[in-house]
């Protein structure tokens, strides 16, 4: 916690150099009350109102301001009294903006706390320091905000070093040692705390061999990640593999029932514990595309989970325990299994069995991360179970960190949907009812972090959002706007900042329009998971489908007919997706198998919105990377550069992408586009 403030310290002198301010502890002030934590920023005297023999700490505060300031060094309750009006204790990392005559000061009951209103007082810029700025209380809607790294320590054969890394190498490890590249990671802690994360996982939820062993003879390596992520507070996490009774102690069972195991478990954290008194906890895939689970010894993954919750739970540690659980061996023959229903079907019933201090980490879609997927229903059918809703940072397969892509409209469409209809409680509410949001990160070793320069708005975008989900997309773009283009001191901030806009807000969509229709998702390159293959996974075991004929497209998961998904959900939803009739346009292939001819809500038949979204999406890119050329001059060159080369990236993919869908249902279908554009 010292170390906490002293980084809020370290903070503010580093914004206070060059300006003439100076930073005082007010913790080292006769009658000060160490608990008692206020950050106080009086704006210094400008420079034409000094006196001869004014400090050159001189402030414009008068004396009963400062004498306010020094009530609230020593009295909390009693500043907390005068500005806010404050039900109940800020928490741990809460924090309350007031303005005191000229003086700013944040409030805090614990050093967190201290630590985001900072960041909130940078947010806000010169806003902070006038009359309007805003006074309020601000807590987290979420307590943990997380990320997963899907790092390798190892350079792994197939996936490299980071597991769907699109910015180079890992922030963490390389050539199978840590980096210690100190300043680096300490670089990365600033940045996460400023977007609002509190926790990583600092490997791959893929275990390998040497991964594996961060949990024992190598959690010396941890410990020094934990040190330098501390001072930020984010806690370290670590992903264990299931296995590793066996394969780092020669156990012969890592049977969850299993004495033996059970002990195991409990003294190897312990010891994690001893070393890293702060420790998170363990994520873990189990009996997921081969990882190793319970399923070997004939139990569930209750079993499995409360196993290691059990070996946490003295230390205050979480197990986060992954939902993303299906037969990756499946025969495409089969119409009869729908990868869409596993998780449901595995976890569902498991409701009620989980200890406590275990978390379902489910993915927010029933499938995996495509652009466009249904709320996966796992998030409505556990009330006894405390959920973690997974988003993906890491733009897998949303371009790669080469497409413009940012993704808050999407996670914000997702945290809005309220699973029991209008007037029940949304996505949000249910992860922030004792559960927690996470993100698989998209940050690596890249000199602009994310590679895509323009990608960081979705790290960003996810932190805020798990601060408070009602935040809107657009006023977090701004906020991300400011604090890295910095507009108002370009030469038009006006321009620079409505065409980020207009290159940004609606990007998702236009990604959408270019790929995969309707909701059906996929059609991407197996493997790599990059640009258009239309029926690259269509006679494959992964159970990614579309099912694509010369009379239609589409999958039915209806109960009538298909799969049955569609009872998954509660009403309304599992009669609105029923219903070809009542379904959304933008999810119809993912629910329905229909003819080229059905008419959507639009007016438009599938075939024809397929050639006219691919032609409309291909246009935006178009439009999109002429709009960021006009701000040459207006932002940095070497940003500028970085993201016109993945422009133009981007726009040879939509091409391909455009082009490729609309022959290959062209074909299939035979029916004409309308308007006569060239279909190949
Ligand atoms: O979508 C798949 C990815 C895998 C990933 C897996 C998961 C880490 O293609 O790379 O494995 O999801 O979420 O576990």
């Amino acid at each position: 916690d010292g170390k906490l403030v002293d980084t809020v310290v370290g903070e503010v002198e580093r914004a206070c150099a060059g300006h003439g301010g100076t930073v005082r502890r007010a913790t080292d002030e006769p009658g000060a009350r160490p608990a008692d934590l206020v950050l106080a920023l009086i704006p210094a005297l400008p420079e034409a109102d000094r006196r001869p023999g004014d400090a050159p700490d001189a402030t414009a505060a008068s004396g009963a301001d400062l004498a306010a300031v020094h009530a609230a060094h020593v009295d909390l309750a009693a500043v907390r009294a005068a500005h806010v009006d404050l039900a109940g204790a800020l928490g741990a990392e809460g924090f309350a903006l007031a303005r005191h005559g000229q003086v700013t000061v944040v409030l805090a009951d614990a050093p967190a706390g201290l630590l985001y209103g900072l960041f909130e007082v940078v947010r806000l810029g010169d806003t902070a320091f006038g009359p309007e700025c805003p006074v309020r209380v601000h807590r987290p809607a979420l307590s943990r905000r997380m990320l997963d790294h899907w790092d390798n320590v190892d350079e792994h054969p197939v996936m490299g070093q980071v597991e769907r890394g699109y910015a180079g190498g890992s922030i963490f490890w390389r050539d199978g040692r840590p980096r210690r590249d100190r300043a680096r990671v300490r670089a990365y802690a600033r940045l996460l705390a400023a977007c609002g994360v509190n926790a990583v996982a600092v490997n791959n939820v893929n275990v390998h061999a040497t991964e594996a062993r961060l949990l024992t003879d190598r959690l010396d390596d941890v410990a020094e990640i934990a040190d330098d992520l501390r001072p930020y507070g984010i806690r370290v996490h670590l992903s264990v593999t299931f296995a590793a009774p066996v394969v780092l102690a020669g156990l012969a069972t890592a049977d969850p029932l299993d004495e033996a195991v059970r002990t195991w478990w409990a003294e190897t954290t312990r010891r994690v514990y001893a070393r890293i008194p702060d420790f998170g906890g363990y994520v873990v895939k189990a009996d997921s595309e081969g990882q190793p689970g319970p399923f070997s010894y004939g139990r569930d993954h209750a079993d499995g989970a409360n196993l290691l919750a059990e070996a946490l739970a003295p230390y205050g540690g979480v197990v986060h325990w992954r939902a993303f659980v299906y037969n990756h061996r499946q025969d495409w023959r089969d119409r009869s299994t729908d990868r869409a229903r596993a998780a449901f079907d595995h976890f569902a019933p498991l409701d009620g069995r989980f200890r406590d201090n275990v978390f379902v980490q489910v993915k927010h879609g029933p499938m995996d991360f495509q652009v466009r997927e249904p709320v996966s229903p796992v998030i409505a059918a556990m009330p006894g179970t405390r959920l973690a809703v997974e988003f993906q940072v890491t733009q897998e397969y949303t371009g790669q960190q080469r497409h413009v892509c940012y993704l808050a409209p999407w996670w914000s469409e997702v945290l809005r949907y309220r699973p029991w209809g209008e007037g029940g409680r949304s996505v949000a509410d249910v992860a922030a009812d004792g559960g927690d949001l996470v993100a698989v990160s998209n940050v690596g070793d890249d000199r602009f972090w994310t590679g895509h320069p323009l990608a960081q708005a979705n790290l960003y975008a996810f932190g805020r959002l798990a601060w408070d989900p009602a935040l809107a997309p657009e006023a977090v773009l701004d906020e991300w706007i400011d604090l890295t283009f910095d507009p108002a001191r370009s030469a038009d901030p006006e321009m620079l900042r409505r065409t980020l806009h207009e290159v940004m807000d609606d990007s998702w969509r236009t990604y959408e329009r270019y790929t995969a229709p309707l909701g059906v998702g996929f059609m991407v390159r197996p493997g790599h998971h990059y640009g258009p293959d239309v029926d690259g996974y269509e006679y494959t075991p992964w159970g990614t489908y579309h099912f694509a004929d010369r009379d239609g497209v589409g999958v039915d998961r209806t109960r009538a007919t298909g799969t049955g998904f569609t009872g998954q959900y509660p009403p309304p939803w599992s009669q609105v997706y029923e219903s070809l009739d009542r379904c959304p346009d933008e999810l119809l292939l993912f629910f329905h198998h229909v003819p080229y001819d059905h008419v959507l809500h639009s007016g438009s038949t599938v075939i024809q919105h397929i050639y006219d979204t691919h032609f409309a999406g291909l246009a935006e890119v178009i439009e999109m990377s002429r709009r960021w050329e006009s701000l040459a001059g207006l932002v940095d060159p070497a940003v500028h550069a970085r993201v016109s080369e993945r422009l133009a990236e981007q726009l040879r993919c939509a091409q391909e992408w455009c082009d490729q869908i609309n022959a290959y249902f062209h074909r299939k279908s035979g029916v004409p586009d309308v308007r006569g554009r060239p279909l190949h």
